[in-house]
C-alpha cells in the first residue's frame, strides 16, 4: 500500500497526492459508506489500481472550511475592500483556539492602507501573542517573509470572500494559478470565486485555498468563548468560579488583567460582543 493525502474532492473524484504524483481515484465502496472523507485526510492506496483502501487517523479537523490534519491556520484579512474587522479577527481566532490549532493573522492589500492603521492592528495583536504578517499581492510586500511559514506544514488560508486568499497564493508561487474574483463595492464582499477546498503542495508541506465565507456560525457556548477567546485560556482557569464569564464575578483573573492594563480594552470589548452573539443564538 502507498500512503497519500486527499488534496481535492470534486464530483465524486478524489485526488490523492502520493510521492509527488496526483492520482484521480475513489474509495472502495464499503469504505465510503462508513466514512465521510475530507480534504487533508491521509489514506492508503492499493498498489494495483490506486483505489483508496483505508482512511488513517485524523490529527485534527475543521468543519468550516471542511479540512483535516491542519498544522496551522492563517487568518486572512484585507485592510480594505473589505475593511479590516477586529470583531471577525477575534471571532476566527476563538474558533481556531477552540479547535486547538495555532493561528496567525495575515493582513492583505497593504497598498490600500495607511502605515498608521497597520501599526495599530499589529500592536493590538502582538499584545495578546498573535503573530501578524502584512502583505500585498500587487507589489509583493511581505511575500518573501510569509513563504517561510509554510515549510513542511499543512496550512490553511481562512477568510471572507474577496480578501485575497487566492491572490496571495499566486504571489507565493506562479505554479498555483488560482482564479481570482472581483471585490464588489456594491455588495461589500467578494464574488465567492473559490468554490472548493484544495490542498496545494508547497515546500514539503501543503497550503489550502478555501472558499470565503460570509458568516461563521460558532458551535460554541458562552463558556467556550470565555475559555477560548484569544489570550484568555490560561488565566480563565484561575478565576474564582470555574464557570466565570469575566463580566462582574468576584476574583476574576481576566478582569484583573484588564484593570492592570495588560489586555487592551478593544480585546475585552470584542469579547463581550462575541458573548452576546453566542447568547442571542
Ligand atoms: N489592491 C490590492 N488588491 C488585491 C490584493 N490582493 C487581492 N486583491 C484583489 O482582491 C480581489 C479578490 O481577490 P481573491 O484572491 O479572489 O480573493 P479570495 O479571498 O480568494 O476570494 P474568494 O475566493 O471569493 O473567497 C481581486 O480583485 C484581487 O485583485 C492586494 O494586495 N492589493
Ligand atoms: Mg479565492
Ligand atoms: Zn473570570
Amino acid at each position: 500500500m502507498k500512503e497519500g493525502i486527499i488534496v481535492s474532492i470534486k464530483y465524486g473524484t478524489y485526488t490523492v497526492y502520493s510521492e509527488g504524483v496526483f492520482f484521480n481515484t475513489s474509495p472502495r465502496g464499503t469504505l465510503s459508506f462508513k466514512n465521510k472523507f475530507m480534504v487533508g485526510d491521509k489514506v492508503l492506496l492499493s498498489e494495483e489500481n490506486y483505489i483508496i483502501e483505508a482512511l488513517l487517523d485524523r490529527k485534527s479537523s475543521l468543519k468550516r472550511p471542511m479540512i483535516s490534519n491542519i498544522d496551522q491556520i492563517l487568518l486572512v484579512f484585507s485592510l480594505k475592500e473589505p475593511d479590516f474587522s477586529y470583531y471577525l479577527a477575534f471571532k476566527y481566532l476563538t474558533y481556531a483556539n477552540y479547535n486547538g490549532i495555532k493561528a496567525s493573522l495575515v493582513l492583505t492589500k497593504s497598498d490600500k492602507s495607511e502605515e498608521k492603521e497597520i501599526d495599530e492592528i499589529k500592536n493590538v495583536f502582538s499584545q495578546i501573542g498573535i503573530d501578524t504578517y502584512v502583505t500585498c499581492s500587487k507589489n509583493s510586500e511581505g511575500i518573501e517573509e510569509i513563504k517561510t511559514l509554510f515549510k513542511d506544514k499543512i496550512s490553511v488560508l481562512i477568510g471572507q470572500s474577496g480578501v485575497g486568499k487566492s491572490s496571495l497564493l499566486n504571489a507565493i508561487s506562479e505554479d498555483f494559478s488560482r482564479e481570482v474574483g472581483e471585490y464588489s463595492i456594491a455588495l461589500g464582499r467578494g464574488k465567492h470565486q473559490t468554490k472548493e477546498v484544495i490542498l496545494l503542495p508547497y515546500m514539503g508541506g501543503f497550503i489550502a485555498d478555501t472558499p470565503g465565507f460570509s458568516s461563521l456560525e460558532l458551535d460554541m457556548d458562552k463558556l467556550d468563548v470565555a475559555h477560548y477567546f484569544p489570550s484568555f485560556e490560561k488565566d480563565s482557569l484561575n478565576c474564582f468560579y470555574s464557570n466565570c464569564l469575566h463580566i462582574s464575578e468576584k476574583n476574576c483573573k481576566i478582569k484583573e488583567r484588564i484593570l492592570e492594563g495588560k489586555i487592551p480594552s478593544i480585546v475585552y470589548d470584542n469579547y463581550l460582543k462575541l458573548l452576546e452573539e453566542v447568547e442571542r443564538r
